[in-house]
């Protein structure tokens, strides 16, 4: 991997200028300022591909450039990308980047930051990667069915001073819901998926393909980038055997850790970077459980140690530990605090809420497409709406998240990166930076942040079905 530079005091001096006449900039986002534009072309389309194998018929998927996953996008942090996207669908789309700190301007969310890109337009998004990370981007119209057509990809900031590893794999796991066929199941945004868990698939894909083992080599150190791009599907991967070290979640590093029960957590939208040393010995053999409960767990993919002698006989004696990005740290004394509250949903208790204005009965809004969702007593029936929350910019911020149904919740919020404080009134280790936290079912969490970022910014749950059925609001940084 090549190490960037730093900019030149010409190229700080000419970002300084470009961005002053943006409405508001952190200020570390100027010293950031790109020397280099990285460009990519991303073309939605209808496309068709073998997700399992040459013994199963291929699906039709729509997909970025034809390929499920969409190309991996990768840059050096600092560098400013560019990324034209022209729509090759039969309906309007758009690109949000999960988990990067951008404009609102280029956040990708119809009527909210931008006008969707209709069918055979075009749509250009430019921002500096200000974040080293593992991110991703998938469209945000229609998000249960274009998602789970195929469209996603990875987006790879790299480390200006990576760690030292032999290998690096980026894993975008999927949760595909085919027929017999190996067709896509057309039924999208049913009642029973929006009111329930979401869209649970039936088929897992790694990289758009199936991967039943993963070939490795004693002794070798591997960086695995994961990324949960399913819809409903939350993943609890055990690498039974190895010691996986949590060095990143969410794309923002932390203190290198093991994972809590051994399990590695990945709810929808949500990423892990994990170091592994791959300690067996030559033909070994080791299983990765997705161990959903104590009593249901299946084999994720096994892992294979090739017959080659080890790569070295004790791991290598390198730092894990990634360098931290410049997210601004929340003053917890002087916080400003707010509350979001989670309900409805099947066996759930919300008798009533407010649709367009309006107070409706649990009935009325079933009745209205399925809007059984509410936060704070709104259940959303469009991306562009009155601000949830308002949060005064340049303040510290603690947002206290409580889960009042019987479901569980990946709530993401755009365009910032916070710090997870606590889960159950327990402070939560390492207090990790996300753009996404899971709540179980009757979970409370606190989150907090520095209002660094101007706009109007979506806090959704990432089950896509659950946004369809309401859960989704605005908040906005003025
Ligand atoms: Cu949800």
């Amino acid at each position: 991997m090549k190490i960037v530079s730093n900019p030149t005091r010409r190229s700080v001096l000419k970002g300084a200028t470009a961005l002053g006449a943006s409405l508001f900039v952190p200020a570390a986002w100027t010293q950031a300022r790109a020397q280099e534009t990285k460009a990519f072309q991303l073309t939605p389309k209808p496309a068709t591909v073998s997700l399992l194998g040459p013994e199963w018929p291929d699906t039709d998927v729509w997909a970025y450039n034809g390929r499920v996953t969409g190309p991996e996008l990768r840059l050096q942090q600092g560098q400013r990308l560019r990324v034209d996207v022209k729509n090759g669908l039969n309906q309007p789309t758009t690109v949000h980047w999960h988990g990067l700190r951008l404009p609102n301007a280029m956040d990708g969310v119809p009527e909210l930051t931008q006008a969707p890109i209709d069918p055979g337009d075009s749509f250009s998004y430019e921002f500096d990667a200000l974040d080293a990370g593992t991110f991703w981007y998938h469209p945000h119209v229609n998000s249960s069915e274009q998602v789970g057509r195929g469209l996603y990809g990875a987006l790879i900031v790299e480390d200006k001073e990576p760690p030292h590893v032999d290998r690096e794999l980026t894993w975008v796991i999927d949760d595909w819901r085919l027929t017999r066929d190996a067709a896509i199941a057309d039924n999208f945004g049913n009642g029973m998926d929006i009111s329930h868990g979401g869209r649970q698939g039936n088929t897992l894909t790694v990289n758009g393909g199936q991967m039943d083992e993963v070939a490795v080599r004693s002794g070798e150190r591997i960086r695995l980038r994961l990324i949960n791009v399913a819809n409903a599907r939350i993943f609890r991967l055990n690498f039974n055997g190895h010691d996986p070290q949590v060095i990143a979640i969410d794309g923002q590093p932390v203190t290198p850790h093991a994972p809590t029960d051994g399990r590695i957590i990945l709810g929808p939208g949500m990423r892990a970077d994990v170091i592994i040393d791959f300690g067996g010995d030559p033909g070994e053999t080791f299983n990765i459980v997705d161990a959903v409960s104590s009593a249901q767990s299946y084999v994720f993919a096994t892992i294979r140690y090739s017959a080659e002698p080890p790569l070295r006989t004790s791991p290598l004696d390198a730092s894990i530990r990634l360098a931290p990005n410049d997210v601004a740290t929340p003053d917890l004394l002087t916080a400003e605090r707010h509350q979001v509250v989670i309900e409805g949903g099947a066996m759930g208790g919300m008798r009533s809420a407010i649709y367009k204005g309006e107070t409706l009965s649990i009935s009325e809004l079933a009745q209205q497409q399925m809007k059984v969702w509410a936060l704070n007593g709104v259940a959303a029936h469009t991306t562009k709406m009155e601000p949830m929350l308002t949060l005064k910019q340049g303040r510290s911020h603690i947002i206290t998240i409580r889960n009042d149904t019987g479901w569980p919740h990946p709530m993401h919020m755009h365009g910032y990166a916070f710090q997870i404080l606590s889960r159950n009134n327990k402070a939560v280790p390492h207090t990790p930076l996300a753009d996404t936290v899971l709540l179980d079912r009757n979970d409370v969490t606190e989150i907090a942040l520095v209002a660094d970022n101007l706009g109007d910014w979506m806090f959704h749950c990432h089950i896509l079905d659950h946004v369809v059925g309401g859960m989704s609001a605005v908040i906005r940084v003025a």
